[in-house]
């Protein structure tokens, strides 16, 4: 008999049986060996899209056959639904988030049911609801007793007219990606975990995820980005004050011809106070603050900064160093600041073809040697040290480690280790988040909304 697959009516016959007979529930069966699949809860964007189809049909297939194979499955389902769109939708539509969100969930799950999926929609949940998210606020309330929850105050990208706290990926040419209004910069107080605590920790679990491609291991441990280094102190030259550095290349210290400091870093407007040049470096700092954070530090944008008429001194040669503040140096990378080696670092060669500056030549090429006015750009592989006193004709990796010593026996410098990663900022959710369940009482400042803490 050749009959036809007709999905509305089948497909319609076995919904309506599986739900009247809970065919999905699941109770704990001490008899059975447990099974428990858990896929991506989706966010409730809308309408399911053909990506939701795909995933939760592989996932569904899995649930089936370990079902048929006599295990007792748990196949649950959710809604990851906190997050900005539903914001921008109530915002654009004067409609309260939640109910954007719950009427999406309604029209999501017919779908989600539509399809058949064996889910166990007893247990669905919502991560918008109290139910829920008391438990995230439970781990914050424990994390912030062991000071693992914190808050400090940081700078964030703000927008005037939609008065709200934008990523940087949400900035376009310095301007709000919604509205078009010109970002600015605040300063907020925001909640962060301390996941900086973990980074040695983080780092060795890398070595402990067997069959995991090596691309994404090695993107996780840029991600972590450890550094062995120097913090060298650059003496002022005409003050007790000191400039601190952060530098993998101490082998190059004695070719350091300039200082860069980050344009956000306070120390700028500092050293330019009440100088000639105070105006012309305040008008740059603006301008660089109004920059996309992540092209001007890449390597292809085009590299500048402004003199702040000030000059620090070279802690090995002595020789007077002026201090710029650059586009590219990151604020919140080492100390801010660093030593410009113009002829073994592209980004600081750039910038001393741009401002003049001057260039000395300290790792010669073995097979074509170098002389600084001629170079088209930095020699940034190895060879052997040359105008770098004592150090002379040693192999630049090999003189790393007796550079150090030399520097901290000085007093100029100390072994370091730096991190990429940074704490988690926590509070970009300006209202459709976890409420964070801390109080700020005017007189006992931040304190825990339950005056205890407990399960
Ligand atoms: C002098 C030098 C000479 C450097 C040279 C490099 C090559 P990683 O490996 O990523 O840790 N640096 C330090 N702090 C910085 C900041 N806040 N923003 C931008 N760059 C910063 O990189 C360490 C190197 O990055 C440091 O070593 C410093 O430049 C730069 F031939 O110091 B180097």
């Amino acid at each position: 008999m050749n009959r036809k697959y007709n999905p509305g009516e089948i497909e319609e016959k076995w919904q309506k049986f599986w739900e009247d007979e809970k065919t999905f529930k699941v109770i704990e069966d001490t008899e059975r060996e447990k099974y428990y699949l858990l896929e991506m809860f989706p966010y409730p964007s809308g309408k399911i899209h053909m990506g939701h189809v795909r995933n939760y049909t592989i996932g569904d297939v899995v649930a089936r056959y370990k079902k048929m194979r006599g295990y007792n499955v748990l196949h649950p389902i959710g809604w990851d639904s906190f997050g900005m769109p539903a914001e921008n939708a109530a915002i654009e539509h004067g409609i309260p988030p939640a109910k954007w969100t719950n009427e999406n969930i309604d029209f999501m799950k017919k779908q989600l049911k539509r399809m058949g999926f064996s889910y166990d929609w007893d247990r669905e949940i919502s991560t918008c609801e109290p139910e829920y998210y008391r438990w995230e606020q439970l781990f914050f309330l424990w994390m912030y007793e062991k000071g693992l929850a914190y808050k400090k105050g940081g700078s964030v990208n703000w927008c005037p007219a939609c008065k709200t706290v934008l990523a940087n990926e949400q900035v376009e040419a310095g301007l709000c990606w919604r509205c078009g209004s010109e970002v600015t910069e605040k300063y907020f107080d925001q909640w962060f975990f301390r996941i900086t605590d973990y980074v040695e920790e983080l780092l060795d679990g890398c070595d402990k995820l067997p069959g995991w491609p090596e691309r994404v291991l090695t993107m996780q441990r840029n991600w972590i980005g450890k550094s062995f280094g120097c913090e060298l102190v650059f003496p002022m030259a005409d003050s007790d004050d000191v400039i601190k550095v952060f530098t993998t290349r101490q082998d190059t210290i004695f070719g350091a011809t300039f200082m860069l400091i980050a344009a956000e870093h306070p120390l700028v407007m500092e050293l330019a106070k009440g100088k000639p040049v105070e105006q012309d470096v305040k008008d740059f700092v603006e301008r660089v603050k109004k920059q996309d954070k992540m092209m001007r530090t890449s390597d292809y944008y085009e590299k500048e900064g402004v003199f702040l008429d000030a000059f620090c001194l070279n802690p090995v040669t002595e020789k007077k160093m002026p201090i710029y503040a650059a586009n590219f140096v990151l604020a919140d990378y080492g100390t801010g600041c660093v030593m410009a080696v113009p002829t073994h670092d592209q980004r600081d060669f750039e910038f001393a073809e741009k401002y003049g500056l001057e260039r000395i030549v300290v790792i010669q090429n073995p097979a074509d040697p170098l002389e600084a006015d001629t170079m088209a750009e930095a020699y940034v592989d190895e060879g052997t040290l040359i105008n770098s006193g004592k150090f002379d004709g040693m192999k630049n990796m090999q003189a790393l480690e007796d550079i150090a010593e030399y520097l901290e026996s000085i007093g100029r410098g100390r072994k370091t280790i730096e991190y990429r990663l940074r704490d988690w900022g926590i509070s970009r959710q300006r209202y459709w988040g976890t409420p964070i369940p801390i109080i700020n009482c005017e007189k006992c400042g931040a304190i825990n909304r339950c005056g205890g803490i407990s399960a």
